[in-house]
């Protein structure tokens, strides 16, 4: 017995809605019959036909059928897309590559387990990012950094781990588009830093060949400094020949090895990492120095962007962490190498629930990008709290940059469509661990599911992913599927209302990341201040502030500059506003904390109530765990709002309109 879930491939018998005529016979037309991912999706589409619609399907190759489903090759098709289409009682199934066959065959699976009919399915899909990717934070010794879902599946006791296991993730994640993974942390330290060394390679070779039968790339996070580390010159100067030298030989020897290899991923000059900044070279020098050497491969060097001052002084008013990604990377615009991606967070600070978007990302006009979003929820509730992310991650998408005439959004940038560019791409720190349902909430298999089918179709609406994902998880049941759904589509609203007001973010438990600590790091070197005083609270980053509004293009730039034109969900991160500020609901800028406070914690009553009606629609042991959940979740949120209101009457002076409870 496995002590894991299948997520949403679970394929328990469905209701068939004339679906079986299509699935008993299946001709593979043109694809190569040895290739793994052609093997791997048969065996797929065979057990799931099998579990949903109890048939057995006789599987052909090369043979034209007038009925059932044909695969077939089809040059036109777009590189990891798919066509499916039904007519007069044939399904044709047409790709170009093996990936976008797996990719069709998932879909057809995906419709079964919906219970929607096959017939008269007409679809063309293609990614609309190249690269869709999933970072991990896995630690050798088994621990995740910021994961909240157990232990590593990849590492264990200093050992890289294959198995089933490994197996079965890679089928979620092909199963949803995904086409690259880096399996450990960013912070690459201690034994991590030998992945590339023979101590580890045949087991990462063999990691590697498993995701490469699911159209999956496998990269490493590296250590700039690996040359030190690992008996090199004791130095990571990347102008310097000896390190070119050692670093030529260390990616010869790997990549003999691991032809397949992705590339890497670095985290370099930031939080304590080593990086070019300390041999006062820049950031493209050694960004560009890996890049060049891994090209002959075939691999690429994503290079993240997190680079900030970490010992900043509370005092100082007019550093501004905001400012970092774009102050270090925007002057070399044009000199990243065109096997380098710069990897940068959706958000200026750091993945809090409300920020505004980066203006690195389209600031830079000359530069391959990749946007990086956090589906591990650090801070936003630890998957204890129900947040479902894919509404903030359609409006990052959505945002207008105006870094050209027209294709200007982020979901242009990263698709290439705005540079014409193809190493592009979007990725997310991913929320898994070895926990038996994969993501210590079942309802954060929402955010696991989705971030791979926005990736996939940045299209897709939240409301659609959901759903698919509650079908397919939960239940096809009507009123399972219509609470739930309401559940997630409301949940990071109702987060956001009981935790930090209008985009100033931060206010947690430090380190931690979970439970309010208003002043937790008010006075501490890691620039994420609030300012509040007896007046007001706010960061001001206005031209008369910190200056970092004028980091974007205009219009955006005057926008968030005025406090008349700022989107109000971000106003206390661009105004230090007085607690009587007037906003557009009518409330001054006190009572509106006060009010969301108090509406947030109802709203998770709310959702608790709702969710136990489903007690005898969904899973035993679901219901449990997600009923458990919720009971934390509702405790966090009476804290947030107990300390925050408390905090800001006994800062402010000004009661509660309402003559709630206040502490
Ligand atoms: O938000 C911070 C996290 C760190 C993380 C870092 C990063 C992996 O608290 O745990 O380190 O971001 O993104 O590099």
């Amino acid at each position: 017995m496995k002590n894991w879930t299948q997520g949403w491939l679970v394929y328990g018998p469905k209701k068939v809605s004339g679906n079986d005529k299509f699935v008993e016979k299946i001709s593979v037309l043109g694809f190569d019959k040895e290739s793994i991912i052609l093997q791997n999706a048969i065996n797929e589409l065979d057990n799931g036909i099998t579990g949903m619609l109890s048939v057995k399907p006789e599987i052909v190759f090369d043979e034209q059928l007038t009925k059932g489903l044909c695969i077939t090759k089809n040059k036109e098709i777009a590189a990891e897309g798919y066509d499916i289409e039904e007519k007069e009682g044939l399904v044709t199934l047409s790709a170009s590559d093996e990936n976008g066959l797996l990719y069709g065959m998932f879909e057809l699976l995906r419709r079964i387990s919906m219970e929607k009919p096959l017939t008269g399915i007409k679809v063309s899909e293609k990614p609309s990012n190249p690269f869709r990717m999933y970072n991990h934070w896995d630690n050798m010794d088994g621990s995740i950094e910021r994961g909240y879902s157990g232990k590593s599946f990849f590492f264990e006791n200093e050992e890289v781990v294959v198995n089933e296991r490994t197996k079965d993730y890679c089928r979620l994640i092909a199963s949803v588009g995904i086409n690259a993974v880096v399996i450990n942390n960013v912070n690459v330290v201690g034994p991590a830093t030998h992945l590339i060394t023979e101590r580890y390679m045949d087991k990462v070779k063999k990691m590697t060949d498993l995701f490469a039968g699911y159209g999956i790339k496998l990269f490493l996070s590296l250590n700039f400094a690996a040359a030190i580390e690992l008996g090199g010159p004791n130095s990571a100067d990347p102008l310097d020949s000896e390190v070119i030298n050692w670093w030529e030989q260390k990616i010869a020897e790997v990549y003999a090895k691991i032809p397949n290899l992705g590339g890497f991923l670095v985290k370099a000059d930031s939080e304590g990492r080593p990086g070019p900044f300390t041999y006062g070279r820049t950031q493209a020098d050694g960004a560009n120095m890996l890049a060049d050497i891994i090209k002959p491969y075939g691999g690429i060097i994503i290079w993240r962007c997190f680079v900030y001052n970490c010992q900043q002084d509370w005092r100082d008013y007019k550093t501004d962490r905001a400012r970092a990604a774009y102050d270090n990377f925007i002057q070399m615009d044009g000199d990243y190498h065109d096997n380098v991606i710069l990897q940068i967070k959706n958000g200026p600070m750091d993945f809090q629930v409300r920020e505004p978007i980066s203006p690195l990302l389209g600031g830079l006009k000359k530069t391959n990008q990749m946007l990086e979003v956090q589906v591990a929820q650090e801070y936003t509730g630890h998957q204890i709290d129900v947040c479902y992310l894919i509404p903030m991650f359609k409006e990052i998408l959505s945002f207008k940059t105006y870094c050209a005439e027209e294709n200007d959004t982020i979901a242009d940038v990263i698709s290439g469509r705005t540079l014409g560019n193809k190493n592009t791409g979007f990725a997310a720190v991913v929320n898994t661990g070895n926990d038996k349902n994969w993501t210590g909430n079942d309802l954060a298999g929402a955010n696991f599911y989705g971030f791979g089918r926005l990736a996939y179709n940045t299209n897709l609406t939240a409301e659609k992913i959901a759903e698919e994902w509650i079908r397919q998880a939960l239940s096809n049941d009507v009123e399972v599927v219509e609470k739930v759904l309401k559940i997630l589509m409301e949940s990071r609203t109702t987060y956001e209302k009981y935790t930090t007001p209008l985009g100033i973010g931060w206010m947690v438990t430090p380190h931690v990341h979970y439970g309010p600590s208003v002043d937790g790091y008010e006075y501490s070197r890691w620039g994420t201040y609030h300012r509040a005083d007896h007046l007001g609270m706010g960061v001001d980053r206005t031209d008369k502030g910190t200056g970092y509004a004028q980091q974007y293009y205009e219009p955006n730039a005057s926008m968030y500059n005025n406090m008349e034109t700022c989107p109000e969900e971000l106003l206390l991160f661009f105004h230090h506003v007085p607690y009587t500020y007037t906003l557009k609901s009518g409330k001054t800028l006190i009572q509106h904390i006060y009010d969301t406070h108090f509406e947030g914690v109802e709203e998770v009553e709310t959702m608790i109530a709702s969710w136990a009606t489903l007690k005898d629609k969904v899973d035993e042991e679901i219901f449990a765990v997600v009923t458990e959940r919720f009971n934390r979740q509702l405790l966090n949120a009476r804290e947030w709002r107990d300390q925050v209101n408390t905090y800001f009457y006994r800062k402010s002076g000004i009661a509660d309109e309402k003559g709630r409870k206040i502490y």
